[in-house]
């Protein structure tokens, strides 16, 4: 395939939006990437770009407030509604009357839940790749999975969450735990990991729209459920999780059981970034389920 990344911004709403598209000459198999946290940026989703050397074309971009785009113009913006309307001005801006897939992980997985909820008639196929229809039943299972730390890590962040100190470095140590069992399972993070965590850092939506950290969910979208509505989900859906996923299995089982037809694959070795943990058979469950839509 001759493949030519192109990469830039596209005005949306008034902000610049940092988008990065590697399109496949001739093709019309079209693949949008919704990156998490929210608050994050597209860096740690590169792994997907693989996908154009099947024809694919991939698109990434950061969404408002985070990574090389814009704050929204207003601070009401923060809000799941308003990132699926960016991302339909992106999708017509970028692929007009062509139909996509749309691949949401985590955070980006509820973003992804959403767009269907209101624009599936876009939607070639949805997959929900370590995601969620509920931040409070995610929560639930996150607090499971703090009971099951070892003793030393739980009574610190019971204690510091108990004094609101988040900050405190034996509570962040004890998070770090967390997230070596339930984030990522490697030794090493890879760099465009590293890169989208720098973006966390350095940009407030995170705080603003989820919290503190992965299991302090806090922000604006901390009531979000839409589990009674994925019945209306009618468009082919993969669910894809890992064995020992933040976003755990019974979140995935959840979805999985309220949109018909949809297909669920546990990743064996993985926890919440399957595209690092698992990359290569990551990539031929997204790929084999994009063969199926097209
Ligand atoms: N922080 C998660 C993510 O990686 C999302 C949260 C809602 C579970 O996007």
């Amino acid at each position: 395939y001759s493949i030519n990344v192109e990469e830039g911004y596209k005005r949306i709403f008034g902000i610049n939006i940092y988008y990065k598209l590697y399109r496949v000459k001739g093709s019309n198999r079209n693949l949008v990437t919704l990156h998490g946290g929210p608050g994050g940026s597209h860096d740690y989703l590169i792994p997907l770009a693989d996908l154009s050397n099947y024809g694919i074309n991939v698109l990434f971009y950061d969404q408002f407030g985070c990574g090389r785009s814009d704050d929204p113009k207003d601070t009401s913006d923060y809000t799941i509604d308003h990132g699926l309307e960016e991302l339909e001005e992106l999708r017509k801006q970028v692929f007009g009357n062509d139909k996509i897939v749309l691949l949401g992980h985590s955070y980006g997985g509820a973003l992804a839940i959403a767009y269907a909820l209101k624009y599936q008639q876009f939607l070639r196929g949805l997959i929900v790749s370590s995601g969620l229809s509920s931040v409070p039943y995610t929560v639930k299972e996150m607090r499971r999975l703090i009971e099951e730390l070892p003793d030393k890590y739980k009574t610190i962040i019971k204690r510091y969450e108990s004094l609101g100190d988040f900050k405190n470095p034996e509570y962040l140590d004890a998070v770090n735990f967390f997230y070596s069992q339930h984030l990522l399972r490697l030794k090493e993070m890879p760099e465009p990991v590293k890169r989208t965590f720098e973006y966390i850092g350095k940009r407030r939506t995170y705080e603003i729209m989820n919290g503190p950290n992965e299991f302090t969910i806090i922000g604006t979208i901390k009531d979000w459920d839409v589990t009674e509505q994925l019945y209306k989900i009618t468009v082919p859906t993969l669910i894809t999780v890992g064995k020992y996923d933040e976003v755990t299995v019974n979140v995935a089982q959840l979805i999985h059981k309220n949109i018909k037809g949809s297909r669920l694959v546990i990743f064996e070795n993985s926890s919440h970034m399957a595209m690092w943990e698992e990359k290569d058979k990551y990539l031929e469950v997204i790929k084999e389920f994009i063969d199926q839509v097209y």
